[in-house]
Order: C-alpha cells, then structure tokens, then sequence
C-alpha cells in the first residue's frame, strides 16, 4: 500500500505541475518553458495579488536570468523562492513581538 503524500509532498508537487500545466499550453510554443503570454495566464489564473497591468513584463524581467524571454524551471522557482520570502515576511510582521 503507498503511502500517503505528506503536505510539503504535495506542496512540492503541485507546484511542479502548476509549472508544467503552463509551461504546456498547447500554443505551439516550447512545452518545457513559459512564455510572457504564458505567464500572465499563470499569474491571472494562480496568482491574482499580482494581477496587475504589465506584472508578467515585470516578473519575466527579474526572472528570465538567460535572457532567452522565456522563463525555465529553474527561474521558476526563483519566483517560488521569492514567493515563499514575501509570505515569510507577511505573516512574520503579523506575530506578536
Ligand atoms: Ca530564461
């Protein structure tokens, strides 16, 4: 009998697939990247605090360290990364002192 996925498992997993869900949308582009166009659906869809006008240009900019205009896996997760350290940051100013 497998064993059940702890919550970090799961975690770890869904953000894999939400890279991958985007990354190969069928729009004829290179499946294993996301593209502007791509990312802007993501952070509609998946991230809609940062639904704002010419956030995708924005993200692609800081994010896209090859400069190749797309975003990989690996500049994916510095998005996670930085993700992670602005909630870490939230929630940290919100405990008591
Ligand atoms: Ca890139």
């Amino acid at each position: 009998m497998a064993k059940e996925a702890t919550a970090l498992e799961t975690g770890l997993a869904i953000i894999y697939g939400t890279f991958v869900k985007y990354a190969d949308s069928g729009d004829g582009g290179d499946p294993t990247t996301i593209n502007k166009k791509e990312l802007s659906k993501m952070i509609t869809e998946q991230l809609p605090l940062l639904d704002e006008e010419g956030m995708a240009k924005t993200l692609m900019k800081e994010l896209d360290e090859d400069e190749d205009g797309t975003m990989d896996f690996m500049e994916y997760c510095g998005l996670i990364t930085g993700l992670s350290m602005i909630l870490h940051m939230v929630i940290s100013d919100q405990l008591p002192k």
